[in-house]
């Protein structure tokens, strides 16, 4: 259960990292819905920065969740066609040092649009996780756009894509809640395990 959540600080490079005991991490496309699915699971509106406008937030933000209890880490999207490769060059690392030297990361939550096949960012992204061995789940958000059987079918889908199997893999919706349960579930699960 997530009872507080508050922000704690932004970073945008190595030096401002944070080094929390137990870290879970959103990553995905810029305006896939990282934020607000940071926001709705923290009950919280106005946590992160929502934007209808992608490629806004180019910072990692890290939010304390239950005085302390874990922190959740908003990374910055990538995949944005329009910034320039000076920037996309810049993510990349800023990403990277963030991989490299988070040892309190326990899981990775990649969020993917439930409407469309994942991109070959998000399968570079996976490349990356499984050769740094980094846990990971994979979030099919914005479930509300879709119905409950054409949502289960894109499920389908993205595992097939991403040869994913079916229980690292969740629909969720911000909006509706949907997937809300099960993804709580999930954290408490990463958490006490990495309080053994
Ligand atoms: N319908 C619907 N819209 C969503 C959902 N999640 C995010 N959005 C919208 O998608 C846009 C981008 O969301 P944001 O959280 O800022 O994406 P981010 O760039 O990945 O952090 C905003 O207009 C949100 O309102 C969802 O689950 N359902
Ligand atoms: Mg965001």
């Amino acid at each position: 259960m997530i009872t507080n959540a508050e922000f704690v600080t932004s970073a945008s490079n190595l030096t401002q990292m944070k080094n929390y005991a137990i870290e879970i991490a959103v990553v995905g496309k810029s305006n896939v819905g990282k934020s607000s699915f940071i926001n709705s699971i923290c009950n919280n509106k106005n946590l992160a920065r929502t934007s209808k406008e992608p490629g806004r937030t180019r910072l990692i933000n890290y939010f304390s969740i239950n005085n302390g209890e874990f922190c959740l880490v908003d990374l910055p999207g990538y995949g944005y066609a329009k910034v320039s490769k000076e920037e996309k060059i810049k993510w990349g690392k800023l990403i990277e040092n963030y991989l490299q030297n988070s040892h309190g990361l326990k899981c990775i939550f990649m969020l993917v649009d439930i409407r469309h096949d994942p991109t070959e960012d998000d399968k570079l992204m996976i490349r990356y996780l499984y050769h740094y061995r980094i846990p990971f789940i994979v979030i099919a958000t914005k479930s509300d756009k879709l119905s409950r059987s054409a949502g289960l079918r894109r499920k389908n889908q993205i595992a097939n894509c991403l040869a994913l199997g079916i229980d690292n893999l969740y629909v969720y919706s911000s909006q509706n809640r949907q997937g809300k349960e099960e993804i709580l579930t999930r954290i408490s699960d990463i958490v006490r395990n990495s309080q053994l």
